[in-house]
């Protein structure tokens, strides 16, 4: 997309010469270990204590030391080094342990087995002149140095800078996360968004320990993934976008480069195929999956629940098979999507025998279900998840504050969802009032819907899941993640102005301890992330709410 490229271009020419301005103006400051540090990570960790004295200066001569044959603190460390430094001769080197000289040196080390540390936590030890950093699995050290660039100034996110001194403030940190899914959905199908792009927010999740993204592949408006088995989807359904001709998809290798580029930085992909409704672009496809016969026209409009793929036809469910098959076989995560919201044309019984036959599809290709709320009413097997999406959850947990109709709906809802934990369905929180990023920040907002209202930097993140969702066991919540719709924007520009600052908070939501959060303080943590953005590049919303530091 000509915007990213010109965009791209110009955005790393800036960081050549602001580095070079920044590198010469940074030498000035006070020495490292001059100011009080208060930490500014997100998501805020289990528990953090700052020591006074001198801060370890990353700058000065440094090794990385791994055990020797640990090959993924080895690759830990290897993106600590990039991080601090910017050519050879200032990326520290990173090396097998020498237990005799531990001075100067940050440590990755496998933590003992007994250690409740978990496969995502670690353990950081910063003195003034050594850091140890302790993990039980591979996630942990990558969590760890994600910490440990969050305690280097901003400027330390220069792609071609090199800051001196590089201050690590004296600090022991235990962290582990609070929720296994932590995550964002992009909607690649209403308006289409370059694989390139899809990395770049691949990256940004990484920074604040998301480990979840959910690729929305198809919707009425638009097909994005290759299907080997069924050519037309791209040749023909893919063609479309709101708004008008554009469009765009993923071909196999691009998508397995994708799901490569997560899983180096601990997320998993998910992809979602919506069924049985928003399925205009493969109806338009397929003239077969119309009960009619008939095929659609493409549709670059914004309506939805139009759509259904015909619910008793076999060509339809050998359809299906072929797209999941296809899909299963690129897609090394544990999980297939199906969609199932808003579905008008079906009959509750037809939808029911609907999803329950793609729940068998699903398994026998290997995958776990996920579905929005409405698969709820099907009978779930455990080990399913439902991603409840619609604000019928009354904030004040009072079903009176609702009006008649939604009280019946969320009483409903309630039910189902109470039947399903009972069968070991698992849920993931999406309340479209809190974390639909596509939701204004302020009605001035000009991108962006308000169907479920305003949701500015503070309603996105000061709510607690139990206060929510307090009918769900917590053992039931897998976690929660956001959702960018794009409807109404269509460049990783907007994308990013959507998410930022708001995704922050969906990642502390999602890691930190609800006992150990809250508004204020990540208020104050929240300001210094500008500087950081500001250096990465990414276009931001400058929300009034915080008292920004940059
Ligand atoms: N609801 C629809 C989305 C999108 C969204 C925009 C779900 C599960 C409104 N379904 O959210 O397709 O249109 O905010």
């Amino acid at each position: 997309m000509e915007t990213t490229m010109t965009h791209r271009v110009s955005r790393t020419r800036f960081l050549r010469a602001a580095s070079l301005v920044l590198t010469l103006s940074f030498a000035g400051c006070a020495p490292p270990g001059a100011h009080r540090t208060t930490l500014s990570v997100i998501p805020n960790p289990l528990s953090a204590k700052v020591s006074e004295g001198p801060a370890f200066d990353a700058s000065l001569p440094l090794r990385i030391t791994y055990s020797d044959g640990d090959s993924a603190a080895a690759a830990a460390g290897r993106v600590l080094s990039d991080l601090i430094g910017n050519t050879r001769a200032t990326m520290p080197h990173v090396e097998p342990a020498n237990p005799d000289s531990t001075s100067r040196s940050i440590a990755f080390r496998r933590a003992a087995k007994d250690q409740t540390i978990g496969s995502e936590g670690y353990r950081i030890a910063v003195s003034e002149s050594t850091i140890t950093v302790d993990a039980a699995g591979p996630a942990g050290f990558f969590y760890a140095v994600q910490t440990l660039r969050q305690l280097m100034p901003p400027l330390v996110e220069h792609e071609a800078a090199y800051v001196k001194p590089l201050p690590i403030p004296q600090v022991t940190i235990d962290d582990r996360p609070t929720f296994e899914w932590r995550g964002l959905m992009l909607d690649v199908a209403r308006h289409f968004l370059p694989a390139t792009d899809v990395k770049r927010f691949i990256d940004l999740m990484a920074l604040y320990k998301m480990n979840r993204l959910h690729l929305h592949l198809s919707d009425d408006q638009g097909w994005r993934i290759e299907i080997p088995s069924r050519p037309r989807l791209t040749e023909h359904g893919s063609q479309s976008q709101v708004g008008g001709k554009g469009g765009g998809f993923y071909t196999v290798s691009e998508y397995e480069d994708i799901v490569r580029y997560a899983a180096d930085r601990f997320i998993v992909v998910v992809p979602e195929i919506d069924m049985p409704g928003h399925t205009n672009s493969a109806l338009a496809s397929y003239p077969e999956l119309n009960c009619d016969g008939q095929k659609r026209e493409l549709y670059e409009g914004t309506n939805v629940g139009f759509s259904s793929v015909c619910p008793s036809k076999e060509e339809t469910f050998v359809f299906i098979d072929d797209v999941i098959g296809d899909i299963a076989a690129m897609t090394p995560g544990p999980y297939f999507h199906v969609g199932g919201d808003e579905v008008q044309t079906l009959t509750e019984s037809e939808y029911i025998q609907f999803i329950e036959r793609v729940q068998r599809i699903v398994e026998r290709h290997g995958k776990r279900l996920v579905g929005w709320d409405e698969v709820s009413f099907a009978n779930l097997d455990s080990g399913s998840r439902v991603q409840l999406w619609r604000p019928l959850w009354p904030a004040s947990g009072d079903d009176a504050a609702l009006d008649s109709s939604r009280a019946a709906a969320a009483a409903a809802l309630k039910r189902r969802v109470e039947r399903s934990a009972a069968n070991g369905v698992e849920f993931i929180l999406s309340p479209a009032d809190r974390i639909y990023l596509d939701m204004k920040y302020h009605s001035s907002t000009v991108i962006g819907l308000s169907w479920a209202g305003i949701s500015n930097v503070r309603t996105s993140y000061d709510w607690n899941p139990d206060d929510i969702f307090g009918q769900i066991p917590r053992k039931a919540i897998a976690g929660v993640e956001g959702t960018l719709w794009s409807e109404s924007f269509a460049t990783v520009h907007d994308f990013e102005y959507m998410a930022f600052p708001r995704l922050a908070g969906v990642a502390e939501l999602g890691w930190s301890d609800p006992e150990r959060r809250d508004w204020p303080s990540y208020r104050g943590r929240l300001s210094k992330h500008a500087a950081r953005w500001q250096a990465l590049g990414v276009n931001y919303y400058r929300s009034p709410l915080v008292d920004w530091d940059d």
